[in-house]
């Protein structure tokens, strides 16, 4: 049994809060305590961050701070199976993917960011003044300050670090919540936070739920100077609110409810292969995920056979097995939420083209399993259509027209991701350019370049992160005016 500690100033310390158990969603049992970070306790970390600030890690040089971001990720690396093993605990994903993603971008993305605030300049002008002797601008970039972070439970140390990383490479210190369902990853990054010399207080963790508990307390903390949060769009709603006493910015990348596209010129294997990854990677628990998908109808049976095979190709089981691909969803509540969704589906009348329940699981039964599902016939406005779900399940809906496919990708309240599916280049800049979201793909989903700006549109958040629109969200530009 793992008992997961908060980190505060530098030390693990026992929280005083409520405490609960961490389950193993592979078969829900529970592996572990965590208990909870009270009021008090995030005052303390938040004060440790504010202290660190002041201290030796404010007066550090740029290099230094890149040299010890380089150890950060070299840290992870070295203990990369531990942090394997605590993720694969935590989620029950499958070692092929959290050994391919989650936790080689958990180190990486300290070494992006250190590349990036290598290279950060700022502007500078020199202007004319009426006297002839003229004057010059500049700008200096400092730290916003104490920065929260608060994170979803579904790729945990990567978009953890997708965060902290930018934040200590701008010289802020951080305090972390993590979900409640996935304390491992956070705790064992204090253990290398200390390995590496990160001075005490720069990074600390709180663990606890949302309203009411640890996350309210974080984000409603007066001396907290910014919030950048990942997770649904109604709590990035309450975290909004709080931001606003204050006036603390926010960095919010929220739900999505996402359109794929597939014309009739696609290139058919590559596109099942591709598309069949954004309905299913994750056991469909990635915010980028496809949950919709617009096929022209001239391919639309084949299509529909495609996925359906691809979703029955999937195989559940132990996630320390290679030859596991689909592990279960991340806890009981998320189970009975998806497969509420495959009821409604049924009784709304969907074909159901594969899965649709929850697979017999001998010697996993307490696991929170569901298969991967594909529908069509549904009508656009059921909520099995317009719902983010959250799960393996897609629907399919057949369109003839370039301009009727965008009608319906962008008839969402939601605007994260799409991927366009055509071997016709000027069509699929022709429909990039239409459709409401912040990031599109063109024959390729979550292909990822952390220098590139990521982020929803409509509800599905504010702000960009990535490369420089990180840097601008975690630093404070103040601009000097020189009279010569
Ligand atoms: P969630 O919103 O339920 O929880 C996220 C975090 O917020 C958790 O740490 C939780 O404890 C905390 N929290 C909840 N209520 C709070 C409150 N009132 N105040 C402060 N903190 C609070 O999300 P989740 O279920 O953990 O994650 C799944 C969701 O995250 C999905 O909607 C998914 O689309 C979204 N997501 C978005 C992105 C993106 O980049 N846009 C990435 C990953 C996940
Ligand atoms: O790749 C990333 O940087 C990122 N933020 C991915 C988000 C995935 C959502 O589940």
């Amino acid at each position: 049994m793992s008992n997961f500690q908060n980190f505060i100033d530098g030390a693990f310390v026992a929280g005083r809060g409520d405490a609960f158990g961490n389950h193993f969603p592979t078969t829900g049992e529970v592996i572990g305590e965590v208990r909870a970070a009270d009021r008090e306790q995030v005052d303390a970390a938040v004060g440790a961050a504010r202290q660190a600030l002041r201290g030796p890690w404010g007066r550090m040089s740029v290099p230094e701070r890149i040299a010890l971001l380089r150890k950060l990720s070299q840290g992870i690396n070295a203990r990369f199976d531990e942090f394997l093993e605590a993720e694969i605990h935590d989620t029950g994903k499958p070692r092929s993917l959290a050994s391919h993603i989650d936790i080689p971008r958990g180190a990486a993305n300290f070494d992006v960011f250190a590349d990036q605030v290598a290279t950060l300049g700022t502007e500078s002008f020199a202007q004319p003044t009426p006297d002839g002797a003229g004057a010059l601008n500049y700008a200096v970039r400092g730290p916003r300050g104490v920065i929260a972070v608060v994170c979803p439970w579904n790729l945990p140390l990567l978009l953890m670090t997708w965060k902290v990383a930018p934040a200590l490479a701008c010289g802020n210190t951080v305090v972390v919540k993590p979900s409640e369902e996935t304390p491992a990853t956070a705790t064992l990054l204090g253990e290398v936070m200390n390995e590496v010399g990160i001075p005490a207080g720069v990074y600390n963790v709180v663990h606890g739920r949302g309203p009411g508990c640890a996350g309210e307390f974080l984000t409603s903390h007066p001396d907290v100077d910014g919030i950048t949060f990942t997770g649904e769009t109604r709590t990035g709603e309450a975290i909004m609110k709080a931001a606003a006493n204050g006036v603390r910015p926010v960095s919010l990348e929220l739900g999505g409810k996402n359109p794929g596209i597939i014309f009739d010129d696609a290139d058919f294997d590559k596109t099942m292969e591709g598309i069949g990854r954004a309905c299913f990677a994750n056991t469909g628990q990635v915010c980028l995920g496809t949950e919709r998908i617009y096929v022209q109808r001239g391919i639309f049976d084949r299509v529909a056979e495609g996925l359906a095979a691809k979703a029955r190709s999937y195989r559940f089981g132990d996630p320390f097995e290679d030859s596991t691909t689909m592990g279960p969803v991340i806890s009981a509540e998320h189970r009975e939420k998806v497969l509420s969704y495959y009821d409604k589906a049924r009784t709304e009348g969907a074909q159901v083209l594969a899965g649709g329940g929850a697979p017999q699981m001998q010697g996993y039964d307490g696991g929170y399993w569901v298969e991967p599902t594909v529908w069509t016939g549904l009508p656009e406005t059921s909520p099995v259509v317009t719902d983010e779900i959250f799960g393996p399940c897609t629907h399919l809906q057949p369109f003839d027209t370039e301009e009727e496919a965008v009608a319906l990708a962008n008839n969402s309240p939601y605007g994260l991701a799409t991927s366009i599916w055509t071997t016709d280049l000027a069509r699929a800049h022709r429909v990039a350019g239409e459709v409401e979201v912040g990031i599109t793909w063109v024959n390729c989903w979550f292909l990822r370049d952390l220098r590139t700006p990521f982020g929803g549109s409509k509800s599905s958040g504010i702000g960009r992160e990535g490369g420089v629109h990180s840097m601008e969200f975690y630093s404070e530009l103040r601009n000097v005016c020189i009279k010569l």
